[in-house]
């Protein structure tokens, strides 16, 4: 069984794509909306969230953990893989969304909407990101680019509380002018540099994809991170069979949430394109 992690919704449209990619695999996901929105948290606090919720999911099975939180990634994953895990759970792998599109964005064979494959042609050079402010702030997101391409220059953009409206069901025609406004100023910081490629770095973000195309320049190539990730994960599968199901006849997915089940079921066929059935999962405090 895999586990799935966000700090909300944020992480279904990432479990969409996997169940989807993987159709005979059993998934658990967990919400922690009792406790989100992270990205206004301290980076103490959302590794000790993430270390808690990780912990949980492996406790009832999951031997393989993806983290399906930008912020909760860029924040605490290396240091729970390099301190938690081996110490706790040294047979259980924890994944994140971030590492993916980074090598997506700089490998020899992409993934980008509307474009099937990468066109040597043309390689970008400047790339822009949307993301929490947290996750801007703590610039793992360029860190990490940097590793792998140094000539590509990251422009980041932060929306603060965009994830929180999106979690809060805000009106979409208020929704739609806070990314123009987002974008408009991802533009005023690019100046005359041509922005190749547009990741949307937070996993609350894909639902208002439409907002953000219909806001950047028509030619802006928009990276569709749930298809990345799932892609990722299914090669990763192959490389390491013993995290992957066998014998199941269909994906199954359970759903455990810190929150009020009611009002998560409410707000998260938004995020899975269906009615989920949210269990409550009580006895937990602030870090
Ligand atoms: N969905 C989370 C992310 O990908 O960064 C952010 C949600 C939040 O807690 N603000």
């Amino acid at each position: 069984m895999i586990g799935v992690f966000d700090s909300g919704h944020g992480g279904l449209t990432v479990l969409r794509a996997l169940v989807d990619a993987l159709p005979q695999q059993r998934f658990l996901y967990l919400g922690d909306h009792g406790f989100a929105p992270y990205g206004m948290r301290s980076n103490e606090e959302i590794y000790q969230l993430t270390r808690r919720r990780v912990g949980e999911l492996i406790s009832r099975g999951c031997r393989l953990v993806i983290i399906a939180c930008n912020t909760a990634c860029a924040v605490a994953l290396r240091r729970l893989q390099q301190e938690w895990l081996p110490k706790h759970a040294p047979d259980c792998r924890v994944l994140g969304v971030f590492v993916p599109m980074i090598e997506a964005l700089t490998g020899q064979e992409w993934h980008v909407q509307g474009v099937s494959a990468y066109s040597p042609k043309r390689p970008p050079q400047t790339i822009a990101v949307f993301a929490t402010r947290r996750t801007v702030e703590s610039g793992a997101f360029p860190a990490e680019v940097k590793l792998r391409a140094r000539h590509l220059k990251v422009i980041q953009q932060s929306c603060p509380r965009l994830a929180e409206a999106v979690e809060e069901g805000l009106d979409d025609d208020l929704m739609r002018r806070a990314v123009a406004r987002y974008c408009d100023q991802l533009l005023a910081k690019a100046g005359s540099a041509k922005i190749d490629i547009v990741v949307l770095g937070c996993t609350h973000y894909p639902i208002l994809e439409a907002h953000f195309r219909a806001a950047l320049p028509p030619d802006t190539r928009l990276m569709s991170q749930p298809d990345i990730v799932a892609k990722a994960l299914v090669q990763y599968l192959g490389r390491h069979p013993e995290f992957r199901d066998t014998g199941t006849e269909h994906s199954t997915v359970e759903f455990l949430t810190s929150g009020d089940p009611q009002k998560v079921r409410e707000v998260s066929s938004r995020f899975f394109g269906a009615d989920l059935d949210f269990r409550h999962l009580s006895g937990w405090a602030e870090p």
